[in-house]
């Protein structure tokens, strides 16, 4: 295997903090024991789970106004996967890679594949991009792409999406999501109508190209690029066009996506109702889709968030949704940042897996509104750092992950290595 960060570097920052860690598991696990929760129990479900970085988190986000790269940004697909290797090496809860085309390609996607996989990385759901023309590209998307009014122009980017799927299935890949910026500036610009009929029947098109054993995501976002109406705005759009398509098509709800102070959460049990919630981008945002950190802004709404998700587990031991994190670095170093958010992501999984749902069920039923919040307080309010340090520690990764990234000078060294960096394409869906 691997290993970015030099071992030794792990080992000795985990021993700065084992003792306490020690310290903290048995006192927790104690405290958890009087509530009848098996601490080793949650400590495995958080061992198991995962949540992919999307290839492109790995450079410097920015804004249309100004992108401000740092040193050691990744210049290549081989690169974005060395930088994932350190988050996966240190967090331990990041064991795939979702690759956007075209900007992911190369020449032999088996090359990328064992590249990966040296790391300890397999690829995730695959993206289509046909939100910005591509040099080579004959039709432009100024006007859409999969729901444009001219014939071509629709085919054109219904080829990429069958491109993607081929390159998805050399890399071991199993979905492909497809998000499309389509819409309109101005009112009567676009027929709502036709523009939907179009996006349903390019979509047929990629769907047939499916193999058996994958999925097709549709991703929903309710504005930007089109500022007046978007064909995909809303997770009753995603829905009908997924009921329509088929099985295997299902929808994925991006946290950023909805309007301020949408009820995300109950959009993620309507959608499991439906069986149609394919998978979760994580991000957080106070305005529009800010895409900032996972739980750092609203951290309640991303448990109860989680405590929909682990719900449906329960009722469904087929649910098992496809988790990203898609965010924008614009401030900070983006490994530390995708590094933070896997820990908060974890961490707000392991609060929702406390939640008694037996006793919040009967409180419900009971209509006693107060002592319902008040499980899902107990459990949120629960300081669950020694649960995922540990499950980290016992996986070989670290018991602080930014500590160690920092103790290792990583960025210093990359930015040495990689002198002309700052040109990896970096965009956010
Ligand atoms: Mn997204």
């Amino acid at each position: 295997m691997r290993t970015p960060i030099d071992p030794s570097i792990v080992a000795d920052q985990n021993e700065i903090r084992a003792a306490e860690l020690k310290r903290d598991y048995q006192y927790l696990g104690e405290k958890l024991a009087r509530q009848n929760i098996n601490i080793e129990t949650i400590k495995n479900k958080i061992a198991e789970f995962s949540v992919a970085i999307p290839s492109w988190g790995v450079g410097t986000g920015g804004t249309r106004f100004a992108r401000f790269p740092m040193g050691g940004e990744p210049r290549n697909v081989f690169e974005k996967i060395e930088d994932c290797g350190v988050i996966q090496q240190l967090s331990k809860t990041t064991n795939t890679v979702s690759p956007h085309f075209p900007w992911d390609n190369v020449d032999d996607f088996n090359e990328l594949r064992e590249y990966a996989a040296a790391f300890g990385l397999g690829f995730d759901a695959v993206n289509s991009n046909t939100f910005q023309d591509q040099k080579e590209q004959k039709h432009s998307y100024k006007f859409g792409s999969l729901t444009h009014s001219d014939a071509a122009t629709r085919q054109q980017a219904v080829d990429h999406n069958i491109e993607v799927i081929e390159a998805g299935k050399k890399l071991g890949s199993k979905a492909l999501t497809v998000w499309v910026g389509d819409g309109s500036n101005f009112a009567g610009q676009q027929s709502f109508t036709n523009a939907f009929n179009h996006y349903l029947d390019s979509n047929a098109k990629i769907y047939a190209a499916l193999p058996d054993d994958w999925q097709m995501f549709l991703e929903h976002k309710i504005f930007e690029p089109a500022f007046y109406s978007t064909v995909i705005q809303d997770w009753g759009s995603s829905l009908l066009a997924a009921q329509t398509l088929g099985e295997k098509c299902k929808c994925l709800v991006d946290l950023g996506h909805h309007a301020p102070n949408v009820n995300i959460e109950m959009i993620v049990a309507r959608l499991h109702h439906a069986k149609k919630l394919g998978g979760f981008h994580f991000n957080d945002s106070k305005y529009g889709d800010d895409d900032l950190d996972s739980g750092s802004i609203n951290p309640f709404q991303l448990f109860l968030i989680f405590n929909e998700l682990v719900e449906a587990g329960a009722r469904d031991a087929q649910f098992n949704p496809a988790y990203m994190m898609d965010q924008s670095h614009n401030v900070t170093d983006p490994i530390e940042s995708l590094m933070n958010s896997a820990d908060v992501i974890s961490r707000t999984y392991a609060r929702a897996l406390l939640v008694d749902h037996k006793l919040l069920n009967q409180y419900q039923e009971e209509n006693d509104a107060l002592m319902a919040y008040n499980t899902l307080r107990s459990a949120y309010e629960t300081d669950v750092s020694a649960i995922v340090q540990q499950a980290r520690l016992e996986q070989g990764g670290a018991i602080d992950t930014i500590a160690t990234y920092r103790a290792s000078e990583y960025r210093k060294k990359v930015t040495e290595a990689r002198p002309s960096s700052g040109n990896a394409s970096s965009g956010i869906v």
